[in-house]
């Protein structure tokens, strides 16, 4: 090998360097928004903060490497190292969740979801899925989206007691008969029933695909059933509770080597293929490397830890929230979720969002099942808020933190004013006392390796 003068780290270092020299402004942007990560309580119940050792996986120069195909069987030479990650990649992805197949390129776990859904039931074919308005997902049968427009589908939803509702999903499959049956969610604070699901769509003869994108962390912790064996195939992003890339992963249990229906071809094989060629092309080796490291670092005690607390975070908002007169989805939480209803509330989850975030306390407003703002069933405006509590446990808040959280997010809610984004205000004394606690707070408990 070559003797190179500049080291990897230099790279990168020299890197962030010119990014100033080319750009000075943009430079002053990527700068702000750190700084503002930092300095705000992000409880995006989709996000996390990815550690620096993935950050810098993915300012890595394998970025320049064209490697279509799969390790040892690529369309383009030069591609021992890449294929080294990639293997770590599927190794790690195999072993933390006990599957059996895994496929660690598809670019999202949207791109993941579409793989799976056209490569088993043909465009036009009959697919179900959880309401987007329930809690579920774009991908899994939304109008507005490519499952919505290119498949047929039949929507299930909750009860009244916001639960999934496992006999009208077997009733609806009893009577559509779909070739695939979507669960995972995006908005529920309950767990997954996966054994229900597969038996269900064994019933009807049709694939059970598992999205897991917002708890995948509590399966690899244990804290929630794994769909692994229980799906046909599993997707997941590998951001929101891998702390990862922005990215996804295809995963199958024991179901993997069995012929697809109607196929003389194995379900694994066809995923393979569906990936490369069919739906993408060279694969994004930074953000293999990167899910590699994530992957990794989700085997360590520190990471299971991080996951109890998550649960148990969840459980200190959603009683202090309660208790200070805040309507819970669902009257509780088993995972990272808090779903906060706002209808009865003279403000909607658009102005809370905001309201929120004035206050350095970032939340995103969400539709609650079945609810309006005020009662007022023309208006399309979200009436609560999704909270997650990924990152301030990333962030090793105490319980104790965590009730200040809850008490800073009900004052907030409980002093501001205005029906619509235009015209939201907080009370002054609030918003500058809650925004000196978050800084407080954000020192006190910092993003690990920030
Ligand atoms: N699925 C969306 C969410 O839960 O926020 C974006 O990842």
């Amino acid at each position: 090998m070559v003797n190179s003068s500049s080291k990897l780290s230099d790279l990168l270092v020299r890197g962030i360097k010119n990014i100033g020299d080319v750009n000075s402004e943009f430079m002053q942007v990527l700068e702000r928004e750190y700084e503002r990560q930092k300095s705000v309580l992000m409880m995006v119940a989709s996000s996390s903060y990815a550690s620096p050792s993935v950050l810098a996986c993915m300012g890595m120069p394998t970025v320049n490497i064209t490697a279509e195909g799969y390790p040892h069987a690529r369309y383009h030479a030069g591609c021992a190292e890449v294929d080294k990650i990639e293997e770590v990649a599927i190794t790690n992805a195999k072993q933390i969740f006990k599957a059996a197949y895994a496929n660690v390129q598809p670019h999202s776990a949207t791109t993941a979801n579409e793989i799976v859904t056209y490569s088993l039931v043909k465009p036009g074919g009959l697919i179900m899925g959880m309401n987007l308005s329930s809690g579920g997902h774009l991908s899994h049968g939304a109008s507005v989206s490519y499952s919505g427009a290119d498949f047929q589908v039949v929507r299930y939803g909750l009860d009244e007691n916001y639960l999934i509702d496992y006999d009208k999903v077997e009733e609806l499959a009893l009577q559509h008969h779909p070739k695939m049956i979507i669960c995972g969610t995006t908005a529920y604070c309950r767990k997954i029933d996966f054994k229900r699901f597969r038996e269900i769509a064994d019933k009807v003869g049709a694939y059970l695909l598992a999205d897991i994108s917002h708890i995948s962390g509590l399966v690899i912790a244990g804290l929630h059933e794994s769909p692994i064996d229980y799906a046909h195939v599993t997707t997941t992003c590998t951001h929101k509770q891998l702390f990862g890339p922005r990215g996804g992963l295809i995963l199958s249990g024991k179901d993997a080597k069995s012929k697809v229906f109607g196929e003389n071809i194995t379900l694994e094989d066809k995923l393979q293929s569906a990936v490369f060629p069919f739906f993408q092309g060279a694969p994004m080796i930074n953000q293999i490397a990167a899910k590699a490291i994530a992957l990794e670092l989700a085997g360590s005690l520190e990471y299971t830890q991080t996951m109890q607390r998550v649960v148990d975070n969840a459980k200190i908002l959603f009683n202090h929230l309660q208790s200070k007169g805040f309507d819970i989805i669902s009257s509780g939480t088993e995972n990272h979720i808090v779903l906060v209803d706002l209808s009865n509330k003279c403000i909607g989850g658009d102005v809370a969002e905001k309201a929120l975030e004035e206050c350095g306390i970032i939340v995103n407003k969400n539709g609650v099942p079945n609810k309006k703002i005020n009662g007022n069933n023309t208006s399309k405006r979200p009436a609560g808020i999704r909270i997650g509590t990924n990152g301030i446990s990333q962030r090793n808040m105490t319980a104790e933190a965590v009730q200040k959280c809850a008490t800073m997010i009900a004052d907030v809610l409980n002093h501001t004013h205005g029906a619509s984004l235009e015209t939201c205000k907080v009370d002054d004394a609030v918003k500058f006392d809650v925004l000196r606690k978050v800084e407080e707070l954000c020192q006190e408990f910092p993003i690990p390796g920030y």
